[in-house]
């Protein structure tokens, strides 16, 4: 095998280059191979992140916002997990009150069990994160930890410990907690940034128009008349209200386009024109099997494999669209990737839910750098619950470490090394750029 050694590259750097605009050449600067991965290290250690999906909302938003133990216990990854190690049952479980679900969780999976599963695993490291023992037979220390902490600064440490600036929400305009929020007006915050979701809208139209017709709108059950138009107009208001990064949808692995069938006609005749006239991505998560197990509520959503020609489809058909794109399932991440060689109005993001597990959030991101360089967002956390993105955010940075290091590894070993200047451009793109510029955050 030929490595390449500094002094290879310093040479080269001497060569001269007249056709380089360039003053130098990238050789300059270059890291000895074993220096790489503490450069890499060191660099995701200190590039602060924008999570670019997630369930989390800013505190405006009051009761909405998750934090805390109990809230940490009772996500429903871990519900999942607890049905599989108790004998309680789904509707003995749902009738307790949360702090009781949240000890019956801690009880069967930290105590009677060893906590190795990512989820579950996630939680000791948020407890640990904080110097509180992960070892204790009740909650009690816990408890009266995150009581004492007032939001707002425990917000800041929180995303300060997770080495995150800014994250995307989830907000649902027909869902009428949260618009009596945003009616009211006092949603503006630097760091908890909108997002305009749509499923209710694209996925469950017989059921929702009518809270479309409340809002006042001219609507009706079969998107006839001037519903389409009635429909962006709506957009257009609740985009003036949110000031969305982007609209969404999280779509089933049956989602098929073309079809006959109303949602797609909402969505090729309202909601993509709406997105074009506002320059505004279409996130699209493809993938999910709705309530397999409807008794496990929240839990009970399984995965299928999706057809993606549909997006081919849609990034063919809509040029002047961009679609942000997460799949469920592990076997469609790879055409992912090929759909995004052939459409640069597609940006692959995230290993969402049953993707982000170590093993498989390594297959898919050494995937995507080998076909996509670059030119994609890693991940999202997805956090329901505040302190998950300290968890999740410190296991993407331990995943990528030995991904990103191997790559330049490689690429020394081939002839071209790499200086931190590389690393860090690469990274920043990676956590950052991809994300400011699909989302124009700086636009905002
Ligand atoms: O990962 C999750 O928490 C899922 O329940 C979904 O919320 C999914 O992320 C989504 O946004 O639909
Ligand atoms: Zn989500």
């Amino acid at each position: 095998m030929v490595r390449a050694s500094r002094s290879d590259f310093c040479m080269k750097a001497t060569l001269p280059e007249p056709s380089s605009p360039r003053p130098e050449s990238v050789g300059a600067g270059m890291l000895e191979i074993p220096q790489i991965s503490q450069a890499v290290e060191n660099v995701l250690a200190a590039t602060p992140i924008i999570d670019v999906h997630t369930h989390l909302f800013a505190p405006s938003f009051g009761k909405l916002g998750l934090w805390g133990i109990d809230e940490l216990l009772t996500y429903h990854y871990l519900e999942a997990e607890f049905f599989r190690s108790s004998h309680t049952k789904p509707e003995q479980y749902f009738s307790l009150s949360k702090r009781q679900q949240a000890d019956a969780i801690w009880r069967a999976l930290f105590i009677e069990n060893t906590p190795i599963s990512e989820s579950t695993r996630g939680v000791v490291a948020v407890l640990n994160a904080f110097g509180l023992p992960t070892d204790r037979l009740d909650l009690t220390e816990a408890r009266a930890f995150f009581q004492a902490q007032s939001l707002d600064s425990h917000i800041q440490r929180v995303f300060g410990m997770a080495g995150v600036s800014v994250v995307v929400m989830t907000n649902d305009p027909l869902d009428p907690e949260e618009a009596s929020v945003w009616l009211s007006g006092a949603c503006e915050h630097p760091q908890f940034r909108a997002v305009l979701r749509l499923d209710k809208i694209l996925r469950y139209w017989a059921v929702n128009w009518q809270a479309l017709a409340a809002q006042g709108y001219n609507v009706d059950a079969q998107a006839s008349g001037k519903s389409v138009a009635e429909v962006q107009r709506f957009l257009f208001n609740w985009y003036k209200r949110m000031r969305p990064m982007y609209m969404a949808v999280s779509l089933p692995d049956t989602f098929v386009y073309p079809a006959k069938t109303l949602s797609n006609y909402l969505l090729a005749e309202a909601v993509l024109p709406a997105c074009r006239e506002l320059n505004l991505p279409l996130s699209l998560m493809i993938g999910v099997r709705l309530q397999a197990n409807p008794a496990l509520r929240l839990a009970g959503d399984a995965v299928g494999r999706a057809d993606l020609s549909s997006l081919e489809n849609l990034c063919r058909t809509f040029p002047k669209n961009r679609f942000l794109v997460s799949v469920l399932s592990r076997e469609n991440q790879h055409e992912l990737c090929v759909y995004a060689r052939k459409f640069s109005n597609l940006m692959p993001f995230g290993c969402w839910w049953f993707m982000n597990n170590p093993s498989i959030v390594e297959e898919i991101t050494r995937e995507r750098i080998e076909m996509l360089g670059t030119s994609f967002i890693p991940q999202h956390s997805d956090a329901r619950v505040l302190e998950q993105v300290i968890y999740k955010w410190s296991n993407t940075r331990r995943t990528l470490a030995p991904i990103l290091s191997n790559a330049y590894r490689l690429l020394a070993e081939d002839g071209r090394g790499v200086t931190r200047n590389d690393i860090q451009r690469d990274i920043t793109r990676l956590f950052r750029s991809n994300a400011e510029s699909w989302m124009n955050l700086n636009g905002h």
